[in-house]
């Protein structure tokens, strides 16, 4: 495969291993662009988009902000639910839960050359979301957390090891991840962890990402 010459990365392998998501509400004032620049610096590999209170207007400055930032850092960068301001700011992909656009539809709006992930809390899920065409999957939420409004019962590690084991596109573990519960996500079969609050709620952003980064490296396999 041809290397890109915008990102210098070989299209169709992302890597997944600290996939930052932004939660501007948790981030005590700093701006959206800063704490992602902190969480690359730390060693950010994927940044979503996810601000469910923004307006269109203002997902699409946010989103063109984070995709010059990405582009130069060389990191992946996914929008949340909206697969129009995925296109309008040339995002790498999008990211959809069980209630988005089917990822059939998405496809055909998106073309081949976008990822786009499907979040899925069941075998059943997870196994669908790989027989509709998604790049990968996210599956939790793992542990408890109170970042998400809506959030269901958490699913534990062991539905990340069993998806692990039936499932072959490439599985985020998300909910409640910390440096002291990163490893086991990871050692479950995990190819990467997606946190909010564990970056963009962290004193020193670059440094708790810095913090999880090396974690996840030591125990990938
Ligand atoms: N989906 C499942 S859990 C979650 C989302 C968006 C929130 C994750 O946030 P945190 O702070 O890492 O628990
Ligand atoms: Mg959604």
């Amino acid at each position: 495969r041809l290397v890109r010459p915008d990102t210098g990365k070989v299209p169709g392998r992302v890597d997944y291993s600290l996939y930052v998501i932004t939660g501007d509400k948790f981030s005590r004032g700093r701006p959206l662009v800063e704490v992602v620049r902190a969480a690359i610096e730390g060693g950010a590999t994927v940044i979503q988009l996810r601000e469910k209170d923004f307006t269109a207007r203002q997902l699409v400055d946010a989103g063109h902000q984070l995709r010059r930032l990405t582009r130069e850092k060389g990191v992946t960068f996914i929008v949340n639910d909206r697969v129009d301001i995925a296109l309008a700011v040339e995002a790498d992909g999008v990211h959809l839960g069980q209630d988005d656009l089917p990822v059939g539809m998405a496809r055909k709006i998106l073309g081949p050359g976008k990822i786009i992930g499907v979040s899925t809390h069941s075998i059943e899920q997870a196994l669908e979301a790989q027989r509709q065409g998604a790049d990968y999957i996210g599956v939790g939420p793992v542990f408890e957390t109170r970042t998400k409004d809506d959030v269901q019962a958490p699913v534990g590690v062991d539905l990340v090891r069993q998806v692990a084991s039936v499932v072959s596109i490439p599985k985020v573990a998300i909910g409640g991840i910390k440096a002291y519960n990163v490893e086991e996500v990871i050692a479950a079969g995990a190819d990467g962890a997606a946190v909010i609050t564990a970056v963009v709620a962290a004193e020193d952003i670059s440094g708790a990402a810095r913090e999880l980064r090396s974690r996840i490296d030591r125990t990938r396999r």
